[in-house]
């Protein structure tokens, strides 16, 4: 075991890291200390902290954030009950998470381009990505990531970090292109682990590219919690390696997270390079369907984050103003019910595509192995008609 004087815990070493990190390892708070302090508009209990950008100040503004959340946790809750009931694959579930998400989208310009992790679904939502793509992408079919709108955002990326090259090209290419847009790319906290992370900020650095990363810091990869990752004292921190600009927000704070990625998108926009977002969450469900995260952390753990939840401090804002109330709140729920109801509808009308399908598109010709597997999947589907 080691001694973190600066964190005030003990930090396993790699040998027992496995045993320790169950159940009772110390996760950090999401209430910001005086050390990493996080910024933040809206406090837990609704009350606002300082003034909002005349932008979003006005309350409809702020009803449109609170709808995209709403709608976020309404599918959420949806598409796990349809992966219980066989009729969706793994999916991520991003309760707790959905202001990280619709801050994003809300920060970024209709032309920059999203490149997201796998729980970003509310900033696929609020880009433009139908409900039913999103759908048939977790129920896997492929068609779910061709986006009708958003074309040039990218697809969910499933592995860890991979994506953060990929968007240090992207805003190459769009410096190339001499547009004024953005790369906007997202990954979690496990991601800043990973060799990608690092060579995607260095060279964006190197280079000054239009791209803003933000770290979904959620607490936990799996059951891995953040401390047990690095010794790092901030994720955002990370960004003083690869010399660019770093901030750090509360991530239940919808309005934290948008005026993060409104002032990077336009630091980047102008020519003043890229900047490395933290926002501070809290996973609130399993890792996904697979998972079982009573295994590794306690009920006591996760109550006490359910306080700091983004949607109740919205609400309370909102409802405090005087300009929200109960009727509001059904008349909303309602909507959004009945928008996913629909889709699920449309989704469980789509007719799978054959067998054949996962062959198409990565070869013009495809080499002779597969063409056998794909002769094969193509004989057996057929023998199942
Ligand atoms: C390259 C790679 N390694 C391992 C995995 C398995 N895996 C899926 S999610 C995950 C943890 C990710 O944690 P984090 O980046 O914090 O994102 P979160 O799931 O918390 O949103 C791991 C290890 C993977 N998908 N890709
Ligand atoms: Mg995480």
């Amino acid at each position: 075991m080691l001694n973190c004087p600066r964190r005030g815990l003990v930090m396993a070493m790699p040998s027992d890291i496995e045993a320790k990190t169950r159940a009772t390892t110390p996760v950090a708070s999401p209430m910001p200390d005086a050390e990493t302090e996080a910024r933040r508009f809206i406090d837990p209990s609704g009350k606002l902290l300082q003034p909002v950008t005349k932008a979003w100040a006005p309350p409809e503004q702020l009803e449109r954030l609170y709808h995209a959340m709403v709608l976020t946790r309404a599918f959420d809750e949806k598409a796990i009950a349809l992966q219980h009931t066989g009729r969706l694959g793994t999916y991520p579930s991003s309760l707790g998470q959905e202001a990280v998400a619709v801050g994003i989208a809300a920060g970024m310009a209709a032309e920059d381009i999203l490149l997201p992790a796998f729980r970003e679904h509310g900033a696929q939502l609020w880009r433009g990505v139908a409900m039913l793509e999103l759908l048939l992408y977790w129920g896997g079919d492929e068609r779910g990531s061709d986006f009708k709108k958003a074309r040039v955002d990218f697809p969910v990326s499933i592995p860890v970090a991979a994506h953060f090259p990929h968007a240090a090209g992207v805003a190459l290419a769009l410096r190339l292109k001499a547009t004024r847009n953005v790369a906007v790319c997202v990954g979690g906290d496990g991601a800043t682990s990973k060799g990608d992370f690092y060579e995607a900020i260095n060279i964006a650095g190197a280079w000054k590219l239009p791209a803003v990363f933000v770290v979904n810091n959620n607490q936990w990869a799996i059951s891995v919690p953040v401390h047990a990752q690095t010794a790092a004292r901030t994720l955002a921190q990370k960004a003083v390696a690869a010399g660019i600009e770093m901030d750090r927000v509360d991530g239940n704070d919808v309005l934290a997270v948008l005026d993060a990625v409104e002032r990077a998108a336009a630091r980047a926009r102008s020519g003043d390079g890229p900047t490395l977002i933290e926002a501070v969450t809290y996973r609130l469900g399993d890792h996904t369907t697979s998972d079982n995260a009573r295994r590794y952390r306690s009920d006591e753990e996760v109550s006490r984050h359910w306080i700091e939840e983004p949607i109740a401090r919205l609400r309370a804002h909102l409802t405090n103003t005087g300009y929200w109330t109960k009727e509001r709140e059904e008349d909303l729920h309602s909507q959004c019910s009945a928008a996913v109801e629909e889709a699920v509808a449309a989704y469980l009308a789509t007719a799978a595509e054959p067998p054949s399908a996962m062959f198409d598109h990565l070869f013009a010709t495809l080499p002779a192995p597969l063409k056998r597997q794909c002769d094969l999947a193509t004989a057996e589907a057929t023998s199942h008609d």
